[in-house]
Protein backbone atom coordinates (compact mmCIF):
# COMPACT_ATOMS: atom_id res chain seq x y z
CA UNK A 1 0.00 0.00 0.00
CA UNK A 2 1.19 3.41 -1.10
CA UNK A 3 2.52 5.28 2.16
CA UNK A 4 2.66 9.34 2.68
CA UNK A 5 6.26 9.47 1.62
CA UNK A 6 5.17 7.97 -1.55
CA UNK A 7 2.89 10.22 -2.99
CA UNK A 8 4.85 13.74 -1.73
CA UNK A 9 6.40 15.05 -4.54
CA UNK A 10 10.33 14.64 -5.24
CA UNK A 11 10.93 18.18 -3.95
CA UNK A 12 9.17 17.45 -0.30
CA UNK A 13 12.52 14.87 0.40
CA UNK A 14 15.32 17.36 -0.40
CA UNK A 15 16.91 18.37 2.76
CA UNK A 16 16.41 22.28 4.13
CA UNK A 17 20.02 22.09 4.05
CA UNK A 18 20.45 21.19 0.45
CA UNK A 19 17.93 23.54 -0.51
CA UNK A 20 19.68 26.64 1.41
CA UNK A 21 22.71 25.74 -0.40
CA UNK A 22 21.50 26.71 -4.02
CA UNK A 23 21.49 30.29 -4.47
CA UNK A 24 19.15 29.27 -7.96
CA UNK A 25 16.76 27.66 -5.45
CA UNK A 26 16.07 30.44 -3.65
CA UNK A 27 15.66 32.76 -6.26
CA UNK A 28 12.74 30.80 -7.51
CA UNK A 29 11.53 30.16 -4.05
CA UNK A 30 11.24 33.76 -3.93
CA UNK A 31 9.86 34.51 -7.19
CA UNK A 32 6.87 31.24 -6.76
CA UNK A 33 7.13 29.49 -3.55
CA UNK A 34 5.81 25.83 -3.97
CA UNK A 35 2.38 25.07 -2.68
CA UNK A 36 2.08 23.49 0.02
CA UNK A 37 1.67 19.85 0.19
CA UNK A 38 -1.42 20.15 2.14
CA UNK A 39 -3.89 22.58 1.59
CA UNK A 40 -7.02 22.45 3.07
CA UNK A 41 -10.01 23.69 0.90
CA UNK A 42 -13.03 23.50 3.46
CA UNK A 43 -13.59 21.28 6.37
CA UNK A 44 -13.19 17.34 5.30
CA UNK A 45 -11.48 18.46 2.07
CA UNK A 46 -7.86 18.33 1.12
CA UNK A 47 -5.99 19.02 -1.69
CA UNK A 48 -2.30 17.46 -2.21
CA UNK A 49 -0.40 19.06 -4.73
CA UNK A 50 1.32 17.09 -7.20
CA UNK A 51 0.52 13.83 -4.78
CA UNK A 52 -0.04 11.51 -8.21
CA UNK A 53 3.53 12.30 -9.81
CA UNK A 54 5.69 9.61 -8.91
CA UNK A 55 3.42 7.03 -10.63
CA UNK A 56 2.08 9.28 -13.46
CA UNK A 57 3.44 6.65 -15.77
CA UNK A 58 1.67 3.88 -14.21
CA UNK A 59 -1.58 5.87 -14.29
CA UNK A 60 -1.12 6.65 -17.83
CA UNK A 61 -0.41 3.01 -19.20
CA UNK A 62 -3.09 1.05 -16.88
CA UNK A 63 -6.12 4.00 -18.39
CA UNK A 64 -4.84 2.64 -21.90
CA UNK A 65 -5.32 -0.87 -20.90
CA UNK A 66 -9.02 0.53 -19.71
CA UNK A 67 -10.01 2.62 -22.61
CA UNK A 68 -9.22 -0.49 -24.90
CA UNK A 69 -11.64 -2.43 -23.00
CA UNK A 70 -13.92 0.08 -21.89
CA UNK A 71 -14.00 2.99 -24.50
CA UNK A 72 -14.84 6.48 -23.57
CA UNK A 73 -18.19 7.31 -24.41
CA UNK A 74 -20.36 10.83 -23.68
CA UNK A 75 -23.29 9.77 -21.45
CA UNK A 76 -26.98 10.87 -22.20
CA UNK A 77 -28.96 12.68 -19.09
CA UNK A 78 -31.96 11.64 -18.02
CA UNK A 79 -32.94 15.23 -18.99
CA UNK A 80 -32.29 14.04 -22.53
CA UNK A 81 -28.89 15.81 -22.51
CA UNK A 82 -25.72 14.47 -24.08
CA UNK A 83 -22.17 15.16 -21.97
CA UNK A 84 -19.79 17.19 -23.06
CA UNK A 85 -17.20 15.04 -20.76
CA UNK A 86 -16.67 11.60 -22.22
CA UNK A 87 -16.91 8.96 -19.30
CA UNK A 88 -15.76 5.47 -18.72
CA UNK A 89 -15.54 2.68 -15.18
CA UNK A 90 -13.00 0.50 -13.56
CA UNK A 91 -13.31 -1.06 -10.72
CA UNK A 92 -16.76 -3.31 -9.76
CA UNK A 93 -19.53 -0.50 -10.12
CA UNK A 94 -19.40 2.36 -12.42
CA UNK A 95 -21.37 5.08 -12.60
CA UNK A 96 -23.62 5.56 -15.45
CA UNK A 97 -26.63 7.92 -16.89
CA UNK A 98 -29.48 7.01 -19.60
CA UNK A 99 -32.70 8.12 -19.99
CA UNK A 100 -33.70 6.26 -17.02
CA UNK A 101 -31.47 8.13 -14.52
CA UNK A 102 -27.99 7.62 -12.75
CA UNK A 103 -26.89 4.84 -10.87
CA UNK A 104 -23.93 2.16 -10.35
CA UNK A 105 -23.88 -0.84 -12.16
CA UNK A 106 -21.29 -4.14 -12.24
CA UNK A 107 -22.10 -3.91 -16.52
CA UNK A 108 -20.44 -1.60 -18.60
CA UNK A 109 -23.91 -1.35 -20.78
CA UNK A 110 -21.87 -0.08 -24.34
CA UNK A 111 -19.96 -3.63 -23.92
CA UNK A 112 -22.21 -5.68 -21.73
CA UNK A 113 -19.21 -6.50 -19.80
CA UNK A 114 -17.94 -6.33 -16.17
CA UNK A 115 -16.05 -3.13 -15.90
CA UNK A 116 -12.35 -3.19 -15.92
CA UNK A 117 -10.95 -4.37 -12.80
CA UNK A 118 -9.21 -1.55 -10.57
CA UNK A 119 -5.80 -1.57 -11.21
CA UNK A 120 -3.58 -2.28 -8.33
CA UNK A 121 -1.84 1.95 -8.58
CA UNK A 122 -5.19 3.47 -8.86
CA UNK A 123 -6.47 1.82 -5.94
CA UNK A 124 -3.02 2.47 -3.96
CA UNK A 125 -2.84 5.92 -4.34
CA UNK A 126 -6.66 6.33 -3.50
CA UNK A 127 -6.11 4.66 -0.05
CA UNK A 128 -2.83 6.57 0.16
CA UNK A 129 -4.21 9.91 -0.26
CA UNK A 130 -7.61 9.15 1.88
CA UNK A 131 -5.27 8.25 4.14
CA UNK A 132 -3.24 11.67 4.30
CA UNK A 133 -6.54 13.19 4.55
CA UNK A 134 -7.25 11.34 7.62
CA UNK A 135 -9.49 8.71 6.21
CA UNK A 136 -8.40 5.29 7.42
CA UNK A 137 -11.20 3.17 6.12
CA UNK A 138 -11.04 4.13 2.49
CA UNK A 139 -11.62 1.27 0.16
CA UNK A 140 -12.96 2.96 -3.31
CA UNK A 141 -14.92 0.02 -5.40
CA UNK A 142 -15.58 2.20 -8.32
CA UNK A 143 -13.47 4.53 -10.59
CA UNK A 144 -15.27 7.25 -12.98
CA UNK A 145 -12.96 8.47 -15.12
CA UNK A 146 -14.16 11.73 -16.78
CA UNK A 147 -12.17 12.91 -20.15
CA UNK A 148 -12.23 16.82 -20.68
CA UNK A 149 -11.29 18.36 -24.43
CA UNK A 150 -11.03 21.87 -24.34
CA UNK A 151 -14.57 23.23 -23.91
CA UNK A 152 -15.96 20.31 -21.67
CA UNK A 153 -17.22 21.79 -18.71
CA UNK A 154 -19.28 20.11 -15.82
CA UNK A 155 -21.86 21.88 -14.52
CA UNK A 156 -22.50 22.47 -10.53
CA UNK A 157 -24.24 19.10 -9.38
CA UNK A 158 -23.86 16.65 -6.20
CA UNK A 159 -22.75 13.22 -6.01
CA UNK A 160 -25.51 11.41 -4.02
CA UNK A 161 -25.59 7.90 -6.44
CA UNK A 162 -23.38 6.14 -3.63
CA UNK A 163 -25.15 4.33 -0.76
CA UNK A 164 -22.75 5.72 1.95
CA UNK A 165 -21.68 9.01 2.55
CA UNK A 166 -19.69 8.47 5.66
CA UNK A 167 -16.89 7.53 2.62
CA UNK A 168 -15.09 10.25 1.26
CA UNK A 169 -14.12 10.47 -2.79
CA UNK A 170 -10.66 10.83 -4.08
CA UNK A 171 -10.39 12.63 -7.75
CA UNK A 172 -7.09 12.84 -9.35
CA UNK A 173 -6.86 15.34 -11.90
CA UNK A 174 -4.21 14.26 -14.92
CA UNK A 175 -3.38 17.02 -18.10
CA UNK A 176 -4.37 20.59 -18.68
CA UNK A 177 -5.33 22.47 -15.98
CA UNK A 178 -8.92 23.70 -14.76
CA UNK A 179 -10.67 24.97 -12.16
CA UNK A 180 -12.51 23.31 -9.35
CA UNK A 181 -15.88 25.40 -8.30
CA UNK A 182 -16.67 24.26 -4.76
CA UNK A 183 -19.69 25.69 -3.42
CA UNK A 184 -22.15 24.80 -0.18
CA UNK A 185 -24.77 21.99 0.72
CA UNK A 186 -27.16 24.39 -1.84
CA UNK A 187 -27.00 25.44 -4.92
CA UNK A 188 -26.60 29.02 -4.24
CA UNK A 189 -24.26 28.87 -1.92
CA UNK A 190 -21.24 30.96 -2.92
CA UNK A 191 -18.18 28.96 -4.26
CA UNK A 192 -14.83 28.93 -3.91
CA UNK A 193 -12.64 28.48 -6.94
CA UNK A 194 -9.69 26.31 -6.90
CA UNK A 195 -6.75 25.65 -9.35
CA UNK A 196 -5.64 22.06 -10.36
CA UNK A 197 -2.77 21.13 -12.09
CA UNK A 198 -1.62 17.59 -13.52
CA UNK A 199 -0.96 15.24 -10.74
CA UNK A 200 -2.91 16.87 -8.29
CA UNK A 201 -5.19 14.68 -5.48
CA UNK A 202 -8.00 16.27 -3.48
CA UNK A 203 -10.05 14.23 -1.21
CA UNK A 204 -13.66 15.28 -0.12
CA UNK A 205 -15.63 13.61 3.14
CA UNK A 206 -17.14 15.03 6.39
CA UNK A 207 -18.65 18.17 6.27
CA UNK A 208 -17.90 18.73 2.45
CA UNK A 209 -19.26 15.40 1.00
CA UNK A 210 -22.39 16.61 0.20
CA UNK A 211 -21.52 19.95 -1.47
CA UNK A 212 -22.22 21.20 -4.51
CA UNK A 213 -19.13 21.36 -7.04
CA UNK A 214 -18.15 21.43 -10.80
CA UNK A 215 -15.75 22.04 -13.58
CA UNK A 216 -16.08 24.93 -15.69
CA UNK A 217 -15.27 25.15 -19.66
CA UNK A 218 -12.03 23.86 -19.93
CA UNK A 219 -9.67 26.02 -21.83
CA UNK A 220 -7.44 25.40 -24.90
CA UNK A 221 -3.80 23.70 -24.44
CA UNK A 222 -1.36 20.67 -25.05
CA UNK A 223 -0.15 18.74 -22.35
CA UNK A 224 3.45 16.73 -22.57
CA UNK A 225 2.35 13.13 -21.72
CA UNK A 226 -1.44 13.31 -22.07
CA UNK A 227 -2.24 16.21 -24.66
CA UNK A 228 -4.92 17.98 -25.88
CA UNK A 229 -7.42 16.33 -22.73
CA UNK A 230 -7.96 16.75 -19.25
CA UNK A 231 -8.53 13.32 -17.55
CA UNK A 232 -10.12 12.75 -13.93
CA UNK A 233 -10.19 9.80 -11.60
CA UNK A 234 -12.89 9.93 -9.20
CA UNK A 235 -13.04 7.11 -6.63
CA UNK A 236 -15.99 6.02 -4.32
CA UNK A 237 -17.00 3.38 -2.05
CA UNK A 238 -20.33 3.49 -4.01
CA UNK A 239 -21.86 -0.09 -2.33
C1 LIG B 1 -16.70 18.20 -3.84
N1 LIG B 1 -15.82 15.22 -11.27
O1 LIG B 1 -17.27 13.00 -11.54
S1 LIG B 1 -13.90 15.91 -9.03
C2 LIG B 1 -17.73 13.86 -10.76
O2 LIG B 1 -13.00 17.00 -12.23
C3 LIG B 1 -17.00 15.12 -10.61
O3 LIG B 1 -14.18 15.52 -13.28
C4 LIG B 1 -15.11 16.46 -11.36
O4 LIG B 1 -17.46 15.98 -9.96
C5 LIG B 1 -14.00 16.31 -12.34
O5 LIG B 1 -18.77 13.70 -10.11
C6 LIG B 1 -14.68 17.02 -10.11
C7 LIG B 1 -14.02 16.93 -7.65
C8 LIG B 1 -15.09 16.59 -6.67
C9 LIG B 1 -15.64 15.33 -6.62
C10 LIG B 1 -16.54 15.04 -5.63
C11 LIG B 1 -16.92 15.98 -4.68
C12 LIG B 1 -15.45 17.54 -5.77
C13 LIG B 1 -16.36 17.25 -4.76
C14 LIG B 1 -17.84 15.70 -3.65
C15 LIG B 1 -18.15 16.66 -2.74
C16 LIG B 1 -17.60 17.90 -2.84
FE1 LIG C 1 -19.13 15.20 -8.81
Amino acid sequence: MGSVQAIRPARYHRSRRLLRRCAICDLFEFVAPPDPPKEIMAEGAVLLRGAALPVETELLAALNDITATSPFRHLVTPGGYTMSVAMTNCGVAGWVSDRTGYRYDQIDPETGNPWPAMPDCFLDLAVAAATEAGYREFRPDACLINRYEPGARLSLHQDKNERNFAHPIVSVSLGLPAKFQFGGLKRNDPVKTFAVRHGDVAVWGGPSRLCYHGVPVLKEGYHATVGRLRINLTFRAAR
